[in-house]
């Protein structure tokens, strides 16, 4: 692999983040979404601190559809959140609510291709890192313009997921490596991503891995984040 040695530091300190936006110098990184936590506020945050101690470098915090908790809940849990990353050095990241990712103080926001505009965020909110996800060779190309501006993109699904509803159909290990091949900027994978394909993903190309129900479904999570780690330092 082409990006040296390991180095989560890089992405513990956000100015650092920045200022390697060309990827050339950033090491594999652990993304965890998580989210959707009407069903059990502890349970989120319980989740986040474990994966904060195994060594986790950023976690997403993703409330979606009609049975998220309203805006002033979130902010509160993204607050929470914040602190509980500030204390281990890693990033939060907000899906897809500019209002919330500024009035959490959180790290960045990541956004789809039919949320807010790159654009628009950085002339909102400059200090905000950013996160895009890209689907498809059309999405990248549509994108290009947004690539000097971002701290990461989000590609995938590179497997089926049940997790996200409205997934794009899943691109595979060939379509992560056509996209990487074009883009300068990080790609952290995304998609059924697991223990068993961790390997086969770095190997495609990828500069981190974004999981959800590998971390939800686990019953060592520890052990699952250690080792999703180790496979991007072996690989
Ligand atoms: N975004 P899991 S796939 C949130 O392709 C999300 O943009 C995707 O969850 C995309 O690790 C996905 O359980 C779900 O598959 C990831």
């Amino acid at each position: 692999h082409g990006h040296g040695s390991l180095n989560h530091g890089l992405w513990k300190n956000p100015e650092k983040v920045r200022e390697s936006l060309t990827g050339e110098s950033l090491s594999r990184q652990l993304v965890i979404g998580l989210g959707n936590v009407q069903y059990d506020e502890q349970k989120l945050l319980g989740l986040v601190e474990e994966a904060c101690q195994a060594g986790m470098t950023v976690v997403q915090y993703r409330e979606k559809g009609e049975k998220r908790v309203d805006f002033e809940k979130r902010l509160e849990i993204a607050r929470k959140l914040k602190g509980l990353c500030a204390a281990y050095g890693v990033l939060l990241f907000i899906d897809d609510d500019v209002d919330l990712a500024i009035l959490s103080k959180a790290d960045g926001v990541h956004v789809g291709q039919d949320d807010t505009s790159v654009e628009a965020i950085v002339e909102r909110a400059p200090e905000l890192l950013i996160g895009l996800s890209i689907s498809t060779m059309q999405e990248l190309e549509k994108s290009k313009k947004d690539l000097a501006q971002i701290t990461y993109i989000g590609v995938g699904p590179v497997y089926e997921t049940t997790t996200k509803t409205d997934a794009k159909p899943a691109i595979g290990l060939e379509g992560l490596k056509a996209i990487k091949n074009q883009v300068k900027v990080p790609v952290i994978a995304i998609g059924g991503i697991n223990e068993e394909n961790a390997v086969a993903v770095y190997s495609a190309g990828a500069d981190g891995l974004a999981v959800i129900s590998a971390i939800t479904n686990s019953d060592h999570l520890i052990e699952t984040v250690k080792k999703l780690i180790k496979h991007g330092e072996a690989t």
